[in-house]
């Protein structure tokens, strides 16, 4: 492995901005952010790009829809997108949108290259266009319908440049033969050799039909078409013509979906070798979630969105779930049911039980210090030298051992990883049972057992949380810090992992618990109405714009204005407003910014949620008077009905929120004018 930090590149698709992200394109990104996690902690230095693809037919019509100029709507598209990645924990380090302008030099260098390298021509060409999905259909007649989606062609004759595609079959299949990992799966890999030996027909690569892209210098009205514009996003994200200066190009890997594997492993080579410039090393198709069986899409309403899961469950629950549940490059499908009891099953009675029940255990029988095993090694190798085997092989970093996590990583085996992973969770969790900590504490004479059985188990779980790290990382960053590690865990070498490296007279801690058991029932009803809340935003209450990050102060709380139009006193009057007391105050769980209140109005008892709980501790609250606004239409909050709102001050650019407090005694139900 490396000595020096060696660079590794990797990309998700670059999304297109005419809707917001569901559950595949969070599955896309997921998996991208595992990677670049599991290669940090194998000592490289990592870039992952994700952006978005602005360009083309799509985003005319969407914006003339909105009424809005293209530049403005694809800049609120693409910062949403980037808003949400940001929100989730899994930001790209360059965040590439196509219409930047370092990209568009990108794509007229490129262009110019191939050009001068002789494989650019000028030609007519008319064929069937799908403006979906901004493609022209070979061999599609007049009325056809796209083979894809399923939506009306339409037939388009124009002036365009042409890519010779043609003059590439030949070192395209060298390439493949000399590169035999460069498409993987290898089902994939078969499906484009036989593409490609099939033959290739050139290809237009500029538009004369559209405005809204990327103009060809000194040819306008040409503007280049998508695919040569958006592949090339991932050059211009590691600095374009100077991408030597940067040095992470050629990109180790292309993450993308089946859909669009042909563009990224045929045209994007080819428009490289054209350019004489190095061409990518990988890239890996993944396959389609799907919801009753269909791909996901807006138009088809089965759409799965990630905030509603994330805040009942939280973000490494999602994560988990989308890799363990399904065989990385196959497809699966995506169902509430299987998500929360894969939750409940794996996450809160598995490892963070395990966890739970280790760390009481050391606090109980040995005051919150990790034993030392030593005095009983004997014993330990007699009774847990099977979770200590068990162990070390999961962590061994030597290729050559099939049952290793590193190893799984490193061919994307994720569902493996984990189930590989879980089994060393199952074989400490029935090592405890069968050994019986709590009963050999009754024994003074059975000290060492007690303390090699609690050690090992601390020990395992070490190992746990630095192997599932990629994938969990907050639950395990969290374990890290209850196991009494310090430094951070994203600095952990995956693959120096020795087990023993586990002090004894560590202190540990155990604060909260990893994973809370979930109602079933109840979560999928809380998340399907939170879905349901932001896919169709109450009318009565301002839309959320689509970049809002989660709403949480802002959801209850009175944010100042932004716009200082007047309003009349018989608008003012409109809103009630009255003085509250606060009898109850509960955390809701997988809402972390929501709080639970019960609240006295003078006239009745209302239940109101609030997103002040990252500033306010229930207990503090109870007894408080506060303002209230009463005739507010009632609402869910992250499935919770609300029913008012009550008034705070929102301070500072995080928006903290500071209630309002009554210098003089005042009445409650008191109302304020
Ligand atoms: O194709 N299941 O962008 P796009 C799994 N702009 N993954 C899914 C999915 C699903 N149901 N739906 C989408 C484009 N994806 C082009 C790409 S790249 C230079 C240009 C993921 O917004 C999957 O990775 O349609 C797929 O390839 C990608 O989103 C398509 O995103």
């Amino acid at each position: 492995m490396p000595e020096k930090k060696e660079k590794f590149y990797l990309t998700t698709p670059i999304y297109y901005t005419n809707g917001l992200p569901h559950i595949g394109h969070t599955y896309a990104t997921v998996v991208a952010d595992v990677i670049r996690r599991y290669k940090r902690m194998r000592g490289y230095d990592v870039v992952m790009t994700t952006g978005t693809d602005e360009h083309g037919v799509n985003v005319e019509r969407a914006a003339k829809k909105a009424g809005v100029p293209e530049s403005e709507f694809v800049a609120k598209m693409a910062e949403a997108w980037r808003a949400l990645w940001d929100e989730l924990g899994i930001p790209g380090d360059e965040f590439i949108r196509t219409t930047d302008i370092t990209h568009v030099r990108t794509v007229q260098w490129l262009f110019k290259l191939c050009r001068e390298n002789g494989y650019v021509y000028k030609g007519h060409y008319t064929g069937q266009y799908c403006i979906y999905d901004n493609a022209f259909v070979n061999d599609a007649k007049p009325g056809d319908n796209c083979p894809d989606c399923g939506r009306p062609l339409e037939t388009v004759t124009e002036e365009n440049y042409f890519f010779k595609l043609s003059s590439f079959q030949k070192p395209l299949l060298d390439f493949y033969k000399k590169n035999p990992d460069f498409i993987q799966p290898d089902t994939r890999r078969n499906e484009i050799i036989s593409f490609v030996e099939g033959g290739l027909k050139d290809l237009s690569i500029t538009r004369t039909t559209i405005r809204w892209g990327i103009p060809v210098p000194g040819e306008e009205p040409h503007v280049f078409y998508v695919w040569f514009d958006a592949l090339t996003a991932y050059l211009s994200a590691v600095g374009g013509p100077e991408y030597e200066k940067r040095g992470y190009w050629p990109a180790d890997l292309h993450l993308v979906g089946k859909d669009i594997i042909r563009f990224h492993t045929v045209y994007w080579p080819a428009f490289l070798m054209a350019a004489m410039l190095p061409v990518p090393k990988q890239v890996w198709a993944h396959g389609w979630f799907l919801m009753d069986a269909a791909k996901m899409s807006k138009s088809k309403g089965n759409v799965v969105l990630p905030r509603p899961i994330v805040n009942m469950l939280g973000m490494d629950a999602l994560r988990y779930f989308l890799l363990r549940d399904v065989v990385f490059g196959q497809d699966g499908n995506f169902s509430y049911d299987a998500l929360v009891t894969r939750y409940n099953s794996d996450l809160a009675n598995g490892l963070g039980n395990l966890a739970s029940r280790t760390l009481t255990m050391i606090e109980k029988y040995f005051g919150g210090i990790v034993p030392a095993a030593d005095a009983a090694a004997e014993i330990q190798e007699g009774f847990w030298g099977d979770v200590k085997g068990l162990a070390q092989a999961l962590a061994q970093s030597d290729q050559a051992v099939g049952s290793s996590v590193i190893w799984r990583y490193e061919k994307c085996n994720f569902s493996n990883a984990l189930e590989a992973i879980w089994t060393l969770v199952a074989l400490v969790d029935a090592n405890l049972s069968s050994w019986k900590p709590w009963a050999l504490a009754e024994y003074p004479g059975k000290r060492g057992i007690l303390a090699a059985v609690l050690y090992n188990a601390a020990e395992a779980l070490r190992f746990i949380a630095v192997l599932a790290h990629p994938v969990l990382p907050d639950s395990t960053a969290v374990l890290w810090k209850q196991l009494g590690q310090t430094g951070r865990l994203d600095d952990v070498r995956i693959d120096q992992l020795n087990w023993g490296q586990l002090k004894a007279g560590t202190t540990i801690s155990r604060d909260k618990s990893l994973f809370p058991r979930v109602d079933k029932t109840e979560a999928i009803e809380r998340i399907e109405a939170m879905a349901n809340e932001e896919l169709n935003p109450p009318k009565a209450a301002p839309a959320p714009a689509p970049s809002a990050p989660a709403a949480g102060a802002s959801a209850a709380v009175a944010v100042a204005p932004t716009v200082s139009d007047k309003i009349g006193i018989e608008d003012f009057a409109k809103v009630e407003m009255r003085v509250g007391q606060i009898k109850t105050a509960e955390r809701i769980v997988g809402a972390d910014k929501l709080l639970k209140l019960t609240v006295d109005i003078g006239t009745e008892i209302r239940q109101i949620c609030a997103g002040i709980a990252q500033y306010y501790e229930p207990e503090s609250l109870i007894g408080r008077k506060v303002a209230v606004v009463v005739n507010l239409a009632p609402r869910k909050l992250r499935g919770v009905e609300s029913n008012g709102m009550i008034v705070a001050a929102s301070v500072g650019p995080e928006g903290r929120p500071v209630l309002t407090a009554f210098l003089e005694e005042v009445e409650v139900g008191a109302r304020l004018k």
